[in-house]
């Protein structure tokens, strides 16, 4: 098979050293069933569709090259360039093939009648896909049905192709062409050939795919969605079974490649008091040095001030980790870290390193999310008032695409469609699409709240006027900012619990084409309020014939009622001075939300919304009744409850033990007894957990990048840390902040946007079509992709699971940070 004609000019310069380094770089299959060789990983069927996001742009057939996944999404699709809620087809199975270096996936659209296996084997330098149905297309995909493999955008914007030897170059905009008969498709860039060069000028980006009888495509899916990828496709011929697709693929390997290290530390730089090691991440093939520099950086240049061995820090994942202690510098200035023939970026070494990291989270992304109001930065208009025509009651029965599910029962006076006055104030959209979400609205009012109580939270940079709906960034009104954030979430909080009684599950746009928008929040709907008598195009007033108002989906859930109830019980402690009523008004709210949810919890309903874990009822309750607690001063009924409660805060110790040590001061001296044995025991569990990375953080595994769970971890910790000195130290809380600024797998950026020298600047926020950032926002961070490749992308902001900022998580991060600076403090 060596010799083919696909295997191309390009090859000849690589093919004249002898045949012993060709075979050294093909590609072997692994005790994970992938196929690697040096710089290059085939992954089939490892990571799968989801059920929720269905195409995430991580299935089928997955390609790491030179350490950047440049394509995924290998799989026979049913369109040219399907959008995220296009058919996906279901993942059977992966097993090894019978010849070597072979592995075979197989997959099917039960709904069609479609099943196949594509058998991905090693072949030369590159591999062979081969699409093999168990029976022929049936009619109705014929014409339709394709091998489709996507090929990252970023990757190859400012690069060329070459449909066999006809010249394209990679658009940098979706500029069509589009099909003429009004249908949205896109027509390919190129077409009509059998092979295919990406990136010929490029050696670190350039693939080859011949195919054997169906001819080749290129789309550019962002015709139809901006998150869509560039597409190879060929279409599976009528009638074909076996070899119904043939690609020879074949991506360039650079000889000798090896990934050059990682060196990651803090972006915001360190107190000098504090602890200060860095990270090394390296390619097991890479030589690494066993020493590193730091260097300091004057007016006068740089010069090395400390050099030291690196420690071993054993293996995880792909990589191995070393790490560089520079502990005793401590002098302030400017640093920077030499390691292996490269300096990394300047961080500072001085007491105010940390302080202005959290602010922006506060000041600008949590004010940019805020719902029902105009945001205005100077000249910029974030979003004009948004929402105003909140809301309609969802029918029964409905499963929503975005993960929403309305039961038989609405819970609500309404009627389906009817409108529910009065939700139309207060309240954040919830992430980069601008849905209400309760329960992350909670967490936010009870983030800000504790960071208040706990390390001040005065900052004001901030005008926010509930009353004409404006909101100011840059432009101190007096008012602290959390305050008013803390209230604005109250008003959504409250007016839900006034229309229904209890909590509901959240608000969001009715259509998926509303749900796609980006942009202005304030253009997602008209802003009038629905009237069906009106035409279409009518307006009457603030009424309009438009049905593009929210949807309200008012199941009553126990573990969301108490989330409300907690949040609610601590906004009463936060707006007590500047606003007694809203206040009270909030404790008796969830005072009868707590009350109303007894009979729910003893039964055990742990009925959640689909997103949330088994347990959420326990922890819920917990944390409803804490915060309740500490708003009335130690209630005897709290207190009793709590009592009750303490088997389940062992069993949920990771999510429940920060603040359960907050009920302390108002709970009995057996109580503070009765978890010390808990802290140390959860303390040894932890450092056991923790021994398994590098980073001494909980590192998410699963399908969504975990930031929010480090700074819950950092603040969680520091809590213990305040209560039981003699057990928990600081350290865990700034390693967790370390890891947010920077020290985690991937690469070295800050995962909160602005914050730190380098931090991630594409973000997918609202604006993420732009390829920009929200200030202060942080993303979720580093992914997995199965079985074994951390991955951050730094120039793609469509990829939610990396690079989604949510307010919640930012929140926790705010308490996290706070918490971190406190943790600094202590260390001289
Ligand atoms: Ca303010
Ligand atoms: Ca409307």
């Amino acid at each position: 098979m060596k010799g083919k004609m696909w295997f191309g000019l390009l090859a000849s310069a690589c093919t004249v050293t002898a045949a012993p380094v060709a075979q050294a770089q093909s590609l072997k299959v692994t005790a994970d069933q992938t196929l690697e060789a040096p710089g290059l990983s085939v992954i089939a069927g490892q990571n799968t569709f989801s059920p929720i996001f269905f195409d995430e742009k991580n299935g089928g057939i997955q390609i790491i090259m030179q350490g950047d996944r440049i394509a995924a999404d290998g799989e026979v699709r049913l369109d040219p360039t399907p959008e995220q809620w296009a058919p996906v087809p279901t993942f059977v199975s992966r097993t090894l093939g019978p010849q070597p270096n072979q592995v075979v996936m197989r997959s099917a659209y039960e709904k069609f009648g479609l099943s196949y296996s594509i058998t991905v084997t090693a072949e030369g330098d590159g591999f062979r896909i081969a699409v093999d149905l168990d029976k022929p297309l049936p009619a109705s995909l014929a014409g339709k049905a394709g091998f489709n493999l996507d090929f990252l955008p970023t990757a190859y914007f400012g690069k060329t192709y070459l449909m066999d030897s006809d010249p394209g170059l990679f658009p940098r905009n979706a500029n069509g062409p589009m099909a003429k008969d009004g249908s949205g498709n896109p027509q390919p860039l190129a077409a009509g050939g059998t092979s295919l060069t990406l990136a010929p000028e490029d050696p670190a980006r350039r693939v080859t795919i011949t195919s054997d009888g169906a001819s080749l495509a290129l789309y550019d899916a962002r015709n139809r969605a901006q998150n869509g990828w560039f597409v190879v496709r060929s279409l599976i011929p009528a009638g074909a079974r076996n070899n119904a697709i043939v690609w020879h693929v074949r991506p360039n390997l650079v000889k000798g490649w090896v990934r050059q290290p990682v060196v990651s530390f803090n972006q915001a730089g360190y107190t000098p008091g504090r602890d200060k090691i860095a990270l090394i991440e390296l390619d097991p093939a890479f030589k690494a040095p066993d020493e590193a520099t730091l260097v300091k950086i004057t007016g006068d240049g740089e010069k090395p001030v400390f050099t030291a061995k690196v420690s071993p820090r054993g293996k995880w994942m792909r990589y191995a980790y070393a790490a560089f202690d520079f502990s005793s510098v401590r002098e302030p200035g400017i640093y920077a870290i030499s390691y292996a023939g490269h300096t990394t970026n300047p961080f500072p070494i001085s007491a105010h390193a940390y302080d202005h990291i959290w602010q922006a989270s506060l000041d600008t992304y949590l004010a940019e999310q805020m719902d029902h109001m105009r945001v205005r930065e100077q000249y910029r208009i974030w979003q004009g008032t948004s929402h105003l025509d909140d809301a309609r009651q969802a029918p029964p029965n409905h499963v929503h695409f975005d993960g929403y599910r309305m039961g038989p029962n609405l819970d609500s006076p309404y009627k389906p469609g009817q409108r529910i006055p009065g939700l139309n104030v207060g309240g954040w959209q919830d992430a980069g699409d601008f849905d209400i979400q309760t329960p992350s609205n909670a967490a936010v009012i009870r983030d800000l709240v504790w960071t208040r109580e706990l390390f001040g939270l005065d900052w004001d940079e901030t005008t926010i006027d509930e009353a004409a709906r404006d909101v100011q960034i840059r432009k101190p009104d007096g008012v602290p900012d959390a305050v008013q954030q803390i209230r604005h979430g109250t008003l959504q909080l409250l007016a839900q619990y006034k229309a229904f009684g209890h909590a509901i599950v959240g608000i969001i746009s009715p259509t998926l084409k509303q749900y796609t928008h980006l942009g202005d929040a304030a253009s997602q709907t008209d802003g009038r309020i629905y009237d069906p008598k009106l035409g279409e195009n009518q307006i009457n007033g603030d009424a309009s014939g438009k049905p593009d108002d929210r949807w309200a989906f008012t199941t009553d859930l126990p573990a969301n009622d108490l989330a409300v109830a907690g949040a609610l019980a601590a906004a009463s402690r936060a707006l007590r001075d500047s606003d007694p009523a809203m206040a009270a008004e909030a404790l008796a709210a969830a005072k009868a939300l707590w009350q109303a949810q007894r009979a729910k919890v003893a039964a055990g309903d742990n009925r959640g919304d689909g997103r949330d874990g088994p347990g959420m009822i326990d922890i819920s309750d917990a944390m409803a009744t804490i915060d309740l607690l500490i708003a009335t001063k130690g209630d005897p009924v709290y207190r009793a409850r709590l009592e009750q409660l303490l088997p389940k805060i062992r069993e949920h110790f990771a999510w429940i033990g920060g603040a359960a040590v907050r009920a302390i001061p108002y709970m009995g001296a057996d109580y503070r007894a009765a978890l010390a044995p808990e802290v140390r025991a959860f303390k040894e569990k932890i450092d056991g957990q923790l021994a398994d990375n590098p980073f001494g953080v909980p590192i998410a595994e699963g399908s969504w990048a975990g930031s929010a769970q480090v700074a819950m971890f950092g603040s969680s910790m520091y809590l213990l840390h305040q209560a039981f000195p003699d057990i928990v130290g600081p350290e865990y809380t700034l390693r967790a902040l370390d890891y947010m600024l920077g020290r985690h797998p991937a690469n070295n950026l800050s995962l909160v946007s602005t914050v730190g020298t380098q931090s991630k600047l594409i973000g997918y926020g609202h604006n993420r079509a732009d390829y920009t950032f929200v200030p202060g926002g942080m993303v979720p961070g580093v992914i997995i992709i199965k079985p074994d490749f951390p991955e951050l992308k730094t120039d793609w902001p469509f990829l939610w699971f990396e690079n989604e900022y949510t307010v919640n998580t930012t929140t926790a991060y705010i308490l996290a940070a706070n918490a971190a600076i406190a943790a600094a403090g202590e260390e001289h």
